[in-house]
């Protein structure tokens, strides 16, 4: 067996591993964090049990941290209500980002944990099968029901070599995607093998797990080695660990050879992760902005090893540069070694242990700015500046281009340097922002806290019989989450969907949310045209929440991507996918679209569609379990889970 056969044969509660169908599997731990959280904890409610029924569950405020107006602070006290009413841990903002925190403090080797968070496969750098997932999965989870996915295929990587000088775990996954893509990998978990993977660290690890997500992978492991306990000896959890890894003669359903020692910098070009160059091919350009941080790479090690380059050096006049530590450990250790000192010294803004500029909750660029950023995500728009161009790097290439001005190769701007980081023995031991969740007895005086900003979980109506609709916008390929649901300043809407709603689509078509609005108000349904890997991106389930408010009843599609798919289904909107994509052709904005006793057709493979508007049939894909049909017939899973 392979390592993710291994976990998921301990896990597996419904269904066959080996068939290719859906299985259902049993979550031991859970994380959210505040963007997603509060929707989730209002379905956790709504669900309506006494306490979590999970090994352990974390509630980590690390997106809102800009209180901005009363509405981001609000969540933060519902979602502590919340924790210590039902018995979870509650990360307070500042404490750091819920994978990196997760990473330090709970995740353990041969465990499940679901996250409403795309990245919350970071904790497979543990060997933790980790995957995000739409709120509502997590909230179900937590409630102790399975969590469903089709069987995986896994893909092995196969790590050979040592990765030479300034070359590192950042760009690793960056060749990685340049070779797999965001596309065309849903399905699969990725599972790093091989004589190279002994040498990199569990933070490295986990900014290649991390970044994983980018490729649309359900989730990427590392095997737990001795690398892994040293970690975690180093947390003061040894005892966590335990050794896994694949059988000798473990088979894959994929492979992929990666040679470390012949890969060099990379950089990820605007608008997509995937759109990946060497950084040679691109030195020279002026940058405006560089700024190191994101749950992909604000490590302890990423950080000591930005302070040692700086090397008493200050930035190019020109260059804006800031940190964002990962975790209120990471600050705590930098500062106490004087890294923190030598960052501030060189010209670094320090910013809060969040996820801050990564999702556009401030530090947006100057227009037309080149950003030069750690993160994993580069999505148009997302920086909150809509004519940025924003490149992703490691923070060697960060820091070499902020010292010179212009997009620089790190072996040539520190030629003659080395780093000797070693990874330290004892991390400390920060707390203060994290609270454990409370004894029973203690848990029965808390009373909910919800602010005004605060509404319920909106409910969708049952399938009809027939369906008519109107073509309410096509987009092309490559549609992320962030185009449907715009982060950044909107993301304290995140419990308020009739305002969030207002925003669907807006750096698409801004006026589509009014438009679809009017349809919804005149009974007529709506329906999105896509293309290939719609949905793309992150968690966030107001992607879907959000659409269905405004009477979107049906994606028709080329192909979708994973947690999309399955926050569409959990919220009555149903994900069609072209028979024959040359359909996509034949379909223009505002035509009006017919599907005949769509709740028989529904069961079937292919569903047939009359475009009244052109007179002509065409047929779409469904391919729904039994139990996805279930959501959908009754407008969505909370109407199911309720009864
Ligand atoms: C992201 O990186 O896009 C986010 C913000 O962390 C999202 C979650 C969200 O939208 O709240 C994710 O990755 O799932
Ligand atoms: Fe936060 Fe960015 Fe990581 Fe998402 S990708 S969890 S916004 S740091």
């Amino acid at each position: 067996m392979n390592l993710v056969q291994k976990i998921l044969k301990q896990h597996v509660v419904e269904g066959d591993l080996g068939s290719g169908q859906e299985i259902g599997i049993r979550i031991d731990q859970t994380l959210t964090q505040d963007a997603t959280g509060t929707m989730a904890y209002l379905e956790f409610e709504a669900i309506g049990l006494p306490e979590i029924k999970t090994e352990l569950s974390v509630s980590y405020v690390d997106h809102n941290t800009l209180q901005d107006g009363f509405e981001n602070a609000d969540d933060h006290a519902y979602l502590q209500s919340i924790a210590q009413k039902y018995g979870l841990y509650f990360s307070k903002a500042g404490n750091g980002i819920c994978h990196q925190v997760h990473l330090e403090q709970f995740a353990k080797p041969g465990k499940t944990l679901l996250g409403s968070d795309s990245h919350t496969p970071t904790a497979g750098g543990m060997g933790s099968i980790a995957i995000g997932a739409g709120g509502l999965d997590v909230a179900v989870a937590m409630a102790g029901g399975l969590f469903y996915l089709p069987a995986p295929k896994v893909l092995q990587v196969e790590l050979i070599g040592k990765l030479r000088p300034f070359v590192t775990a950042k760009d690793i996954i960056l060749n990685v995607l340049q070779t797999l893509t965001t596309k065309g990998n849903v399905g699969f978990i990725v599972e790093y093998t091989g004589s190279g993977v002994k040498s990199l660290s569990v933070p490295e690890r986990a900014t290649i797990t991390n970044m994983g997500a980018e490729l649309g992978v359900t989730t990427s492991i590392f095997p737990s080695d001795e690398m892994t306990r040293a970690f975690l000896k180093a947390q003061g959890r040894e005892e966590d660990w335990i050794e896994l890894g694949p059988d000798k003669d473990a088979t894959y359903d994929k492979y992929l050879v990666v040679d470390l020692s012949n890969l060099e910098p990379m950089i990820a070009l605007p608008h997509s992760p995937d759109n990946v160059k060497t950084v040679r091919e691109v030195t020279g350009l002026k940058v405006d902005q560089v700024l190191i941080g994101s749950c992909t790479n604000s490590s302890y090690k990423d950080l000591v090893t930005v302070s040692t380059l700086l090397n008493n050096k200050v930035v190019d006049p020109e260059v804006s540069f800031g940190v964002a530590p990962g975790s209120a450990q990471v600050l705590e250790m930098i500062s106490s070694d004087q890294s923190l000192t030598k960052i501030v010294k060189a010209g670094g803004r320090i910013y809060e242990s969040a996820c801050g500029f990564c999702i556009g909750m401030g530090q947006s660029p100057r227009t037309n700015a080149v950003s030069l950023r750690t993160n994993n995500r580069n999505f148009f728009g997302r920086s909150g500046t809509e004519s940025a161009n924003v490149y992703l790097v490691s923070p060697e290439t960060a820091v070499a281009s902020a010292l010179s001005g212009v997009i620089s190769d790190p072996r040539e701007v520190f030629k003659n340097q080395t780093i000797d980081f070693a990874q330290p023995t004892s991390f400390v031991d920060t707390k203060s922002l994290l609270l454990p969740p409370l004894s029973i007895e203690n848990r029965q005086s808390i009373a909910i806290v919800k602010g005004p900003n605060i509404g319920e979980p909106p409910i969708n109506t049952e399938l009809p019989e027939t369906l008519s609709a109107l073509v309410a916008l096509k987009v092309g390929d490559k549609i992320t989450t962030d185009h449907i649901m715009p982060a950044g300043p909107y993301l304290k809407y995140r419990s308020n969907i009739g305002k969030y709603s207002e925003v669907v689509f807006k750096n698409v078509d801004p006026s589509f949310s009014s438009r679809a609005m009017t349809n919804k108000t005149n009974n007529v349904a709506n329906i999105i045209v896509g293309g290939l890997s719609y949905g793309q991106g992150s968690s966030r389930e107001h992607a879907a929440i959000c659409p269905m408010y405004l009477g979107v009843k049906v994606i028709l599609v080329k192909s979708i991507e994973r947690i999309h798919r399955a926050n569409l289904i959990n919220f009555g909107i149903i994900p069609l996918t072209f028979e024959d994509h040359k359909d996509y052709e034949f379909i223009d904005f505002g035509d009006e679209l017919f599907i005949d006793a769509i709740r028989d057709q529904i069961h079937q493979p292919l569903i047939t569609i009359l475009n009244k508007t052109k007179n002509i049939s065409f047929q779409a894909r469904t391919e729904f379990s039994e139990r996805e049909i279930s959501y959908i017939l009754a407008g969505g899973k909370l109407n199911v889970l309720k009864g």
